[in-house]
């Protein structure tokens, strides 16, 4: 009972998270350079103007990519450098252009297959001057729309694995709900002096909905023989305990968190009953035209989970700025013991087997194909650890392992069509508001007192990891 022969595995990436070199080249400023810039909006106070300087390093993470047996890589394309003002009437960026395509030809050469996000976040500077940027559907959907096609167009005939979007609820209600990401914007106004938390996030939401839609059908319209998806956080929910209110209340969980963005694409078309009655008006509408082109509009679903919270039914009304369904979350149950070991990060328990019924939801719910676009964890204490001991990441080796194997059961057991696997991540890199301090990395990155990057450590845990593909893949 092993995985099929044609199951992908590798790391995820993101472009800002790891790039630098934000001003070069051409690229345009995004939000985050102006986020990151503003004092007090990251924990640590660092920036990502280096990261892991793999703009310029793109050579080395090829080739530590390749010592570690990987046969894909998810990374994303900064929508900034393929067109600095990112709008459908501005410049694009031959520089640009010319980095990704030769990263791109470089992985093939190296035989590991680029899974490419064209949305992880960083927003060109210049639409949110121009327009709010994601605030304004019409104009979002029109830049978007034409920025991905210049990609199909420019890359596609090498790449044939394409995610619109990362995580769509999870830039709208951090970026837009309460305020952590960029742009910041909230409706406390100790944290800010623009936002209204109860009708941007699902605005935001909602724009990028239709914006993968319209992207997707230009796709397909180009008959490149490739695959288009998106990706969701999707944690699991268990129910806190077996009365039927709270069984309805994690099950009503995954539909604010997962089936919000996932049914109008890969299900009925429209969204989930249950956030239109809690939300009313507040849930822009799909237009009948828009739900047609809405619906199926998406080959494959990805999924980025990291961990399982226990649910139960919030017994006050929610409030207008709720996003979460009226539930309560938690780690510990009714018995007072927790899901699971911490680690480094608040949200995260270590919970294996919320990965298999997560994959079992999803596969019963959509029945399309699954691939996993993130999976990892911090541990406690990492980011004081330094060279050797920083290798001897064991933490990280039993969570990846557990829920390696919670996967194979998912796949062998219950038939899941999970395609790949891409631990998060690649190599310790900028944690957005956590800045450098949380490590998500199967790679330490030695630097110097300036920041600049010196070499690739790859930790304990990539061995493993690449030991374990060998051992449970045909
Ligand atoms: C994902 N939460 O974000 C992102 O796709 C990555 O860029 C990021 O580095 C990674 O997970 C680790 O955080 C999330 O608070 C950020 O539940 C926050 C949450 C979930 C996912």
């Amino acid at each position: 009972m092993e995985l099929p022969k044609k199951f992908q595995w590798g790391y995820a990436t993101a472009a800002f998270q790891i790039e630098g070199s934000n001003s070069s080249d051409g690229r345009g400023a995004t939000v985050w350079d102006t986020f990151s810039h503003t004092s007090g909006k990251i924990k640590d106070g660092t920036n990502a103007d280096i990261a892991c300087d793999s703009y310029n390093r793109w050579a080395e993470d090829i080739k530590l990519m390749k010592s570690l047996g990987v046969t894909a890589y998810r990374f994303s394309i900064s929508w900034a450098r393929i067109i600095p003002l990112g709008g459908r009437a501005d410049p694009v960026n031959q520089l640009g252009i010319q980095h990704y395509s030769q990263f791109i030809d470089a992985l093939i050469e190296n035989e590991i297959t680029p899974f490419i996000t064209l949305f992880h976040w960083d927003l060109p500077q210049a639409l949110y001057n121009r327009y709010g940027g994601m605030l304004m559907t019409s104009e979002f959907v029109l830049d978007f729309t034409r920025y991905a096609e210049v990609c199909f167009r420019e890359f596609g005939d090498r790449v044939k694995d394409w995610i619109t979007f990362n995580e769509p609820l999870v830039v709208a209600q951090l970026a837009y709900g309460t305020g952590a990401f960029a742009p910041g914007h909230t409706s406390d106004r100790n944290i800010s002096q623009i936002g209204d938390t109860a009708r941007e996030p699902w605005r935001v939401l909602h724009s990028q909905i239709l914006a993968h839609a319209h992207a997707a059908t230009i796709y397909r319209s180009m008959a490149q023989g490739g695959r288009i998806g998106i990706t969701f956080n999707a944690d699991w929910a268990e129910p806190y305990s077996s009365i039927a209110e709270d069984v309805t209340a994690a099950a009503r969980k995954l539909e604010f968190f997962v089936a919000v963005g996932a049914d109008p694409i890969f299900g009925s078309g429209d969204y989930p009953e249950s956030c239109k009655k809690q939300l009313g008006t507040r849930l822009p509408s799909f237009s009948e035209e828009e739900k047609t082109l809405v619906k199926g509009s998406a080959d494959f679903l990805g999924i980025n989970h990291y961990t399982t919270n226990y649910i139960r039914q919030d017994p006050n009304p929610p409030s207008d700025t709720d996003f979460m369904g009226n539930i309560i979350q938690t780690f510990t149950g009714p018995d007072g013991k927790d899901l699971g070991p911490g680690c480094g990060v608040s949200w995260v328990q270590v919970v294996p087997w919320g990965l298999r019924k997560i994959l079992q939801w999803a596969h019963s719910r959509y029945h399309v194909p699954i691939h996993i676009t993130e999976n990892g964890l911090p541990y406690p204490s990492e980011a004081l650890l330094s060279l050797p001991d920083v290798l001897n990441d064991q933490h990280r080796i039993d969570y990846h392992i557990e829920y390696l194997n919670a996967m194979k059961d998912a796949v062998v057991r219950d038939g899941v069509d999970v395609r790949s696997y891409f631990a998060w991540s690649l190599m310790d890199n900028w944690e957005w508001a956590d800045g450098f301090k949380t490590r998500f990395g199967v790679t330490y990155v030695e630097k110097d007192e300036a920041g600049r990057v010196l070499k690739y450590w790859p930790k304990k845990s990539a061995g493993k990891i690449q030991e374990w593909f060998e051992n449970n893949i045909e």
